[in-house]
């Protein structure tokens, strides 16, 4: 099957692009943070990890994102401009807003220029502006959708992006996609960790373990009240996203024994967080994935989670950890008390068999290449 140039002012026989398997990737950053500061959270993880995997397989990739980014071992491009607002921190009524000098336009428009490089863009960023460029774009853009459901004006223009094309809305979890009306539609990818990077820790510490922003949603509070019941230390580790939330966290739990271990990188965070004894994951929110619940099976270490989001999928009952009524801290408190009934092993094992790379990777490829796919239908229809 003829692949046409998506820009229709030549058209040349370059076979079976989809079928070709070294492609030339455009990833787009996302506008809150640049990569590696954490204020991205999840998603630069996700970023780098996707990144590396494809890179290794012999895709071509660059990378673009705000000015100060750095990843180990990728080259990114940056994009300097101001940063873009928090969609989690905004109504769901809130309008589609974007500050002068905006990076997230400016990153677009750097896009744009460059769209003719590639086969496929693939953009990270959860903000009305790639989604709705879209449709004016020469080339397919594969989004990958980072957050459940938040803003009208963002479930708006993602469905419209879903109805003019199929297939390009990538989503971690199916209770991330259930938050969305066309969660039916989405493309549910997991997500996927450099596994080498986590050491198996079989004897852990009498410590518990809380990763993630330092922000309301990630529901601190409860892990803090729940450690103190079970009278455990807490060791919290993650970019520290708002200050004066933390600085409540310390006010409203004078006694407690819980210290802030900071934002590292991951070969120092699993050296902490495997010597825990467990993992609190407390979210207020839909967590659309829960990349820190897969690091703690990694290095061996029990989850115990609320049943809310991306987390439920991940931790097996009684097997790899403990799901918890959402918002219940006596139920935290009861998991805890169970920690020692879960095998170390087991987690590790279940990190290896749905979480590697490789098998990230390979639900990542199978996505592009059904977009290419379509995109050669489409373009040999002309
Ligand atoms: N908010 N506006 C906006 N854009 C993003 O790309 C974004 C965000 N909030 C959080 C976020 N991305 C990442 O932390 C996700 O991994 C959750």
């Amino acid at each position: 099957m003829a692949f046409v140039s998506g820009d229709g002012d030549r058209s040349f026989f370059v076979g079976d692009l989809e079928s070709v398997m070294v492609w030339n990737l455009l990833l787009v950053s996302t506008p809150v943070g640049a990569l590696g500061s954490g204020l991205g959270g999840g998603v630069e993880l996700t970023l780098q990890n996707i990144a590396q995997e494809l890179r290794r397989r012999g895709h071509l990739l660059t990378i673009l994102a705000p000015d100060g980014s750095a990843l180990p071992g990728l080259a990114i491009a940056s994009v300097p401009g101001k940063l873009q607002i928090t969609a989690q921190s905004q109504g769901r009524e809130t309008g589609v807003t974007m500050p002068d000098d905006s990076v997230l336009a400016n990153l677009w428009e750097q896009t744009y220029q460059r769209q003719r490089d590639y086969d496929v863009i693939i953009n990270f960023a959860y903000d009305w502006l790639p989604f709705y460029l879209t449709p004016f774009f020469h080339r397919p853009i594969a989004h990958l959708v980072s957050m459940g459901s938040l803003t009208l004006a963002m479930d708006q223009v993602i469905e419209r992006t879903l109805n003019k094309f199929p297939g390009t809305i990538g989503v971690h979890s199916r209770a991330q996609a259930d938050t969305f009306d066309f969660g039916d539609r989405c493309r549910c990818l997991g997500n996927g960790l450099e596994l080498a990077q986590y050491q198996f820790w079989a004897e852990p510490e009498s410590v518990l373990g809380w990763v993630g922003r330092i922000a309301p949603e990630k529901g601190l509070e409860d892990a803090i009240a729940a450690a103190q019941t079970a009278g455990m230390p807490l060791k919290i580790w993650g970019a520290m996203a708002e200050p004066d939330y933390w600085q409540r966290m310390l006010d409203s739990y004078p006694k407690a024994t819980f210290c802030y271990e900071g934002f590292l990188p991951t070969a120092e965070l699993q050296q902490g967080l495997g010597r825990c004894q467990g993992l609190l994951m407390t979210p207020k929110w839909v967590e659309a994935f829960g990349n820190v619940a897969i690091e703690a099976l990694a290095c061996g270490v029990p989850v115990i989670a609320y049943r809310r989001g991306g987390p439920m999928e991940i931790v097996t009952d009684g097997q790899t950890g403990w799901l918890v009524e959402p918002d219940d801290v006596e139920g935290l408190v009861r998991a805890i008390a169970q920690l020692q009934q879960i095998d170390r092993r087991a987690c590790r094992q279940r990190a290896e068999a749905e979480y590697s790379m490789q098998a990230m990777g390979d639900r990542i490829e199978a996505w592009l290449r059904d977009i290419l796919a379509q995109v050669g239908d489409r373009a040999s229809a002309i």
